[in-house]
């Protein structure tokens, strides 16, 4: 195993144990509930946020202790937006993480529930943290609502984008909002924990904004690229629905080359930490080559 694969392996096996006590400790009395909150969450994600909140820690000095709760609230919260994401009402999928959706395993019903129970589960780890001050835990939960309700909002402008004719500048925002504002949290989270400087904060944080635009846009690459079996989710989704995709708006090879020009403007940003932004500089590479 490489390097930055034992990094994930350990920052995965750390957060995992964090959120199967944060589920037991919430006392749900409804086994099923339960069941399907577990189902999600331990389904095969690859725990990228959480990896990305304690490589920015590392970056900053932070110890991994102090991120542990919020790395596994924006689990939760990553995890309730694919189950609703999934639902018949939303991208109607089967398929997630390589098994069942939550609604297909369990019933619609259940399935909204779960994602509702972990998305004030994740609030109520970070308010229970005892690991971090006051003010900073109240940064970190007003952080998470409004990086939350970008997604949400996000989603919504990507449902209306559905079939028209969309530019650049829209797909950018619809993405910025969906899938980046969770991941501008990570970064964000631990710089807030951190005691760094604001020029380091805010490297931190253009770093991010470009990872998250990286992410997404390899996302739908592979989506084109790829098969549902390699992706653990029904391939070629996004051209079928008419969805606002890099590749639908730049075409293949004009989202390949802004997938570059992206991963090297966060490489650019992070210049300023030097060796100790390896791994930063490693997880930016596994997107821009992420296979799966
Ligand atoms: C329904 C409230 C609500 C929000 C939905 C994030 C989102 C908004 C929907 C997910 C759909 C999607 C495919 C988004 C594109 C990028 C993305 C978030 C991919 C999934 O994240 P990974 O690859 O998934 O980190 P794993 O399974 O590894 O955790």
């Amino acid at each position: 195993m490489n390097d930055l694969a034992s990094f994930y392996a350990e920052s995965a096996e750390s957060v995992d144990s964090a959120i199967a006590r944060l589920i037991d400790d919430a006392g749900v009395e409804s086994e099923r509930l339960k069941q399907a909150m577990v189902w999600s969450l331990f389904g095969g994600g690859k725990r990228f946020r959480p990896a990305l909140i304690f490589a920015v820690g590392e970056t900053l000095d932070v110890p991994q202790a102090k991120l542990m709760r919020a790395a596994a609230a924006i689990e939760m919260i990553h995890t309730y937006s694919l189950i609703h994401d999934d639902l018949p009402a939303m991208d109607d999928d089967d398929l997630r993480r390589g098994r069942k959706t939550c609604h297909k395993k369990f019933d619609e019903a259940t399935a909204i529930l779960a994602g509702d129970a972990l998305q004030v589960l994740a609030f109520g780890a970070i308010a229970g943290d005892e690991t971090i001050e006051t003010e900073k835990k109240l940064v970190l939960v007003a952080g998470l609502a409004a990086a939350a309700v970008k997604m949400v909002a996000g989603q919504q402008m990507d449902l209306a984008s559905e079939g028209e004719d969309v530019s650049g500048e829209q797909v950018e925002a619809i993405h910025r909002n969906k899938t980046g504002a969770l991941i501008e949290y990570c970064a964000a989270a631990a710089a807030a924990v951190s005691e760094a400087d604001a020029a380091s904060i805010q490297a931190i944080k253009d770093f991010a904004v470009n990872l998250g635009l990286l992410f997404q846009i390899t996302d739908d690459l592979l989506d084109v690229s790829q098969t549902s079996e390699l992706l653990g989710k029904t391939a070629g989704k996004d051209l079928t629905s008419g969805k606002a995709t890099y590749p639908a708006v730049f075409g293949f090879e004009g989202a390949v080359q802004l997938a570059n020009d992206t991963h090297s403007r966060s490489i650019s940003a992070i210049d300023p930490f030097g060796s100790k932004a390896a791994r930063l500089r490693a997880i930016a590479y596994s997107i821009l080559d992420r296979r799966s």
